[in-house]
């Protein structure tokens, strides 16, 4: 298989969520660093505008937002299971609402507070991604930070008495609510409400042990050349379906629904219930094929 490649930069929190899975599947990648605000120049030719991280790319197979990626990595790497089939439907929700309210909730008010570890425009480069009406509708700062104390006293609650979200196994629940509270504590004031949950700071510890799989560090210009010199394999998986609304050949444009709405154009080359895969071409890598998960995804005709 050609080299697992994690687009991202050491901050990203929804980074952490995937290098997780790397750690309990022991999976060989190679980090690529990439800049914390836009513009992404050795970014965007694979994805063609999605600019989130992480993204992977496998030769010149780019997969965009972690659901899939994850996604991915257990149909890839099936030996080393990471959420059981009947623990799966509790640890998608779990991780959505991690991923979204979770999420936001730590992500406002730390927003403020890390200043001394992020570039100048982050504050504006953050507020750019967010949709107009969204800021407008803002909510004060000290209700969001109650909103995230709510929930850590549930996360406190399920982790007492077990080691891991759904028992005694890491699954992807652990990685999703993970991400958000490990990223919290760079910001002070919620650093110090995560100390007073001792069951949260013990499973903090337990899956910061686990480490980061075998990392290595590559150029972003070498991710590139990779792509360029790979061809994208265009077979369907066994669950594509035809999708009336989604046809093959269609030219589509993809873009997030919630924050970060930048446009990706492709020719759509398979579906399934679940995911889409769309071909497109860039001068600098040539033919790609870009994978989107459906869930949280706007599909609208493109040009
Ligand atoms: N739904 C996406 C969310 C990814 C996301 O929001 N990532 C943050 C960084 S952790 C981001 O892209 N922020 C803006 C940026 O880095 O440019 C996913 O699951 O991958």
């Amino acid at each position: 298989m050609a080299d697992i490649i994690l687009h991202h930069y050491e901050m990203s929190p929804f980074s952490k969520k995937v290098i997780s899975i790397f750690a309990h599947k022991n999976i060989a990648w190679q980090a690529v660093d990439q800049p914390i605000t836009a513009p992404k120049p050795d970014l965007t030719p694979l994805t063609g505008g999605y600019r989130k991280i992480p993204v992977m790319q496998i030769g010149a197979h780019i997969y965009c937002d972690t659901k899939l990626i994850i996604r991915e990595l257990e149909k890839r790497f099936p030996e080393t299971p990471l959420t059981p089939p009947a623990l799966l439907g509790a640890a998608e929700l779990i991780a959505d609402w991690a991923d979204h309210r979770l999420f936001a909730n730590a992500a406002g008010p730390s927003i403020f507070e890390i200043s001394a570890l992020v570039p100048d425009d982050f504050l504006s480069d953050r507020a750019a991604m967010q949709r107009p009406e969204v800021m407008a509708a803002a909510l004060p700062i000290e209700h969001v930070k109650a909103q995230f104390v709510l929930g850590l006293q549930m996360i406190n609650r399920q982790l007492t008495g077990s080691a891991f979200m759904l028992g005694d196994r890491f699954t992807l629940a652990d990685a999703a609510v993970f991400h958000v509270l490990n990223f919290a504590r760079n910001a002070p004031s919620l650093a110090a409400e995560l100390a007073k949950h001792e069951a949260i700071e013990t499973w903090l510890a337990r899956i910061n042990d686990m480490g980061q799989g075998q990392r290595s560090d590559m150029a972003a210009s070498d991710a590139l050349a990779i792509a360029n010199d790979a061809t994208p394999d265009f077979t369907p998986p066994a669950d594509a379906i035809e999708d009336a609304a989604l046809p093959v050949g269609q030219m589509i444009a993809i873009r997030p629904d919630d924050y970060g709405q930048e446009v990706t154009q492709g020719e759509i080359v398979w579906t399934t219930a679940e995911a889409l895969a769309v071909k497109r071409r860039d001068a600098q890598v040539c033919e790609v094929l870009v994978h989107y998960p459906r869930l949280g995804y706007l599909f609208e005709a493109g040009d």
